[in-house]
C-alpha cells in the first residue's frame, strides 16, 4: 500500500503510557485486590469455570518484579469487527515483550481465531510492527469471527499453542470473543496446561465495560469519525434547507455510538434502543416520535433535519424483538431444511407454521426487501446481522406513509424529502485518535505484564481514562467478573454481559435534558475532523460518554 503523508507522520507518534508502565521494565510490580464475583448467575458460573472463577483484580504499581525479564513466546489474535487501535495493542504487546527480553517472540494468528485452530501464524518482527504503528485496521494479521466452540476446536487450539511452545495467547476482541477467551483459559487449565489466556477489550460498539473496564477501544475514534460526517451533513442540510437525513449508526446492540454522536452533534431526533425497550414503544410509536419533530419544524418552515438511528434498534422494539427471537430459534432448530429454501415467498410459507401468528403477520407486513434481511445468515454466534437490516429505509417508508395521511387530514403542511445513510464500516478502520492510540498501546503493554506475571483468564485493563495518560491506572480484570448466563442460539450459555445504555446514566440524562429543544429548533453542533497534531484540549479529548459516566462536565 502506498504511504500517505499522514501515515508517515503517525509512524513518529509515541503513544503515551500510564506512569506505572512508562518507566523501566524492572520497576513494574503488581498489587492484588480482593476476589471477584461474576455480574450475575454466580453459582452456575462457578460450576462452569471451576478453575478460573472469581480471581482477584490486579493493579500495576512501582516496585520489583523479576518475572518481567523472562523469555516468552506469545500468540496474538485479532477477533471480530475491526476497531481503530488494534495495531497499537499489538505494538504495545510487542514492545513490552522485547523490553522484557529481546529474545521473546510474538506470533500473529492469521485471520482471527481460526488461525489458532488451524495453526496459521506469522512471526511479528520489529519491521512489521513499525509499518503498522498508530494506523487503523486489522490488516497486520487479519481478523475473523470463527468461534472456538466444539471439543475438536478447543483441542486443536491447545495443540497449536503447544506446538509453538507458547506461554500465552492474547485475544483482542469484543464480548463474544472474550467469552471465548474465558472458556479457552478454563479449558487450558482443565487440560493441565500452563498456557495463559489474556483478553483485550475491543469493539467500536462500546458495550464491553464495567467499573474497571471504562471503555472498549475503537469507540472513541469511530464516534469521532461518524460525528464529523454527521456534522458535515448538518451543515449541508442547514444550507439547502430541503432534506431530512436518516442516519443509521453502527453498534450491534447497544446505542452508545448513537448517543455519543447525538451529544456531539445535537440532531433533531435520536432514537435510543434501550429507552424504546424500557418504555415498550411499538414501531408505530417510534414513527410518531420522528413525525412529531418533522411537523413541529415544518410549522416554522424548516423542512429539513437529522435523525440518528442505532443499528440494533429493531432488536429492541418489542414486537420485532419477539419476531427475531422466534426466527432465530426456528432457523437454528431446522437449519438444514431452511437453508434449502431460496425464495422469500417460500421462506414465508415455511415459517407460517413455525412462528406465532403475530410474528408471521409482522414479517409479512414489511416491505419484502426488508423482510428478507431478517432471514439472512446468522453470524457464528447465532446473532441476526443487524448491520444488513435497512432500518433507516424502513423508517423513511413508514414516516412518508404517516405524513401522507396527516396531509390528507390537513394536520401537516410541510414538504418531506429524505436521504438514508448508514455510517458503520467508514469508522472502523480510521487512523486511531490520540486517545485510542495511547489507550491501545497501554492495553497491549499491560497484557504483556499480565502474561509475564503468570496470570490467566484476565482482561487487560486501563482506567481513570478522563485524566491525562500518565495518571491512567493499568492492571487486569478477571474475565469471569463480566459474565452471566444468557439464552443464545436456542440454549443457555455463559457470556460476557453486554453493557447497554443506562436510563439513569450520565450520558442518557444529559441527552434527555436537551432533546426537546433539539427536536423543534436547529441546534446543530459541528465537531469537525479528528485532529492528531495540536493542543491537548483539541487532540486528546475523551468522548462525552466517558466524561459524563465519570460525573465530569461536557
Ligand atoms: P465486534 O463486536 O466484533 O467488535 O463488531 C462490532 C461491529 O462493528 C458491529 O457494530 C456491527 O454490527 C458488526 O460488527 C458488523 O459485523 P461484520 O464486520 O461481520 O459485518
Amino acid at each position: 500500500m502506498d504511504i500517505s503523508a499522514l501515515q508517515k507522520a503517525r509512524y513518529q507518534y509515541k503513544p503515551k503510557l500510564p506512569a506505572s508502565l512508562a518507566g523501566s521494565i524492572s520497576d513494574i510490580a503488581i498489587e492484588t485486590g480482593a476476589a471477584t464475583e461474576s455480574a450475575a448467575d454466580q453459582d452456575k458460573l462457578k460450576d462452569i469455570f471451576k478453575l478460573s472463577y472469581g480471581k482477584p483484580l490486579v493493579t500495576f504499581t512501582g516496585g520489583k518484579n523479576a518475572n518481567l525479564s523472562r523469555e516468552l513466546k506469545v500468540g496474538v489474535i485479532l477477533s471480530g469487527g475491526q476497531a481503530p487501535g488494534g495495531h497499537n495493542v499489538i505494538a504495545g504487546l510487542y514492545d513490552g515483550l522485547k523490553n522484557g527480553n529481546p529474545n521473546s517472540t510474538l506470533y500473529g494468528f492469521l485471520g482471527g481465531p481460526s488461525g489458532l485452530i488451524d495453526n496459521k501464524t506469522k512471526i511479528l518482527t520489529g519491521d512489521i510492527i513499525d509499518a503498522y504503528r498508530n494506523t487503523g485496521g486489522f490488516d497486520i494479521i487479519g481478523s475473523g469471527r470463527t468461534k472456538i466452540e466444539t471439543p475438536q476446536q478447543f483441542a486443536a487450539s491447545l495443540e497449536t499453542a503447544k506446538k509453538l511452545g507458547l506461554n500465552a495467547v492474547v485475544v483482542i476482541g469484543g464480548d463474544d470473543s472474550n467469552t471465548n477467551a474465558a472458556l479457552l483459559a478454563e479449558y487450558f487449565l482443565k487440560e493441565g496446561s500452563d498456557i495463559q489466556v489474556i483478553g483485550c477489550p475491543k469493539t467500536i460498539d462500546g458495550d464491553l465495560k464495567n467499573q474497571y473496564i471504562e471503555a472498549s477501544f475503537g469507540f472513541d475514534t469511530a464516534c469521532k469519525t461518524y460525528s464529523e460526517l454527521i456534522g458535515n451533513l448538518m451543515r449541508d442540510a442547514n444550507s439547502a434547507k430541503k432534506y431530512w437525513h436518516f442516519i443509521k449508526l453502527m453498534g450491534r446492540a447497544a446505542s452508545h455510538i448513537t448517543l455519543e454522536c447525538a451529544l456531539q452533534t445535537q440532531p433533531n431526533v435520536c432514537l435510543v434502543s434501550e429507552e424504546i425497550e424500557t418504555r415498550q414503544y411499538s414501531l408505530d410509536r417510534v414513527v410518531d416520535i420522528i413525525c412529531d419533530s418533522i411537523i413541529k419544524r415544518a410549522d416554522k418552515g424548516d423542512n429539513f433535519g437529522i435523525v440518528l438511528i442505532p443499528e440494533g434498534l429493531v432488536e429492541f422494539i418489542p414486537e420485532i424483538k419477539h419476531l427475531i427471537g422466534e426466527l432465530n430459534d426456528a432457523i437454528a432448530r431446522y437449519e438444514e431444511s431452511f437453508s434449502k429454501i431460496t425464495s422469500f415467498i417460500d421462506q414465508l410459507y415455511w415459517l407460517s407454521s413455525r412462528i406465532s401468528e403475530a410474528s408471521y403477520r409482522l414479517l409479512d407486513s414489511l416491505p419484502p426487501d426488508i423482510g428478507m434481511e431478517f432471514l439472512m445468515d446468522r453470524d457464528p454466534h447465532g446473532n441476526v446481522q443487524v448491520s444488513r437490516i435497512e432500518t433507516e429505509k424502513l423508517l423513511i417508508g413508514m414516516v412518508e406513509k404517516k405524513l401522507h395521511a396527516l396531509k390528507k387530514a390537513n394536520a401537516y403542511k410541510g414538504k418531506f424529502s429524505s436521504f438514508a445513510h448508514f455510517f458503520g464500516y467508514e469508522g472502523r478502520c480510521a487512523f486511531p485518535s490520540n486517545f485510542d492510540s495511547d489507550y491501545c498501546y497501554s492495553l497491549g503493554y499491560s497484557a504483556f505484564v499480565l502474561i509475564a506475571s503468570g496470570l490467566t483468564g484476565y482482561l487487560s485493563s486501563v482506567r481513570n481514562l478522563t485524566a491525562p495518560a500518565r495518571e491512567w491506572i493499568a492492571g487486569g480484570v478477571p474475565l469471569t467478573m463480566l459474565m452471566n448466563i444468557e439464552h443464545r442460539h436456542g440454549a443457555q450459555k455463559p457470556v460476557i454481559k453486554k453493557a447497554l445504555v443506562e436510563m439513569d446514566g450520565g450520558p442518557f440524562k444529559a441527552f434527555t435534558s436537551m432533546r426537546d429543544t433539539w427536536a423543534a429548533q436547529t441546534c446543530f453542533r459541528v465537531p469537525g475532523a479528528i485532529q492528531y497534531f495540536g493542543p491537548p484540549e483539541v487532540c486528546d479529548e475523551p468522548t462525552f460518554t466517558l466524561k459524563l459516566e465519570q460525573g465530569k462536565e461536557i
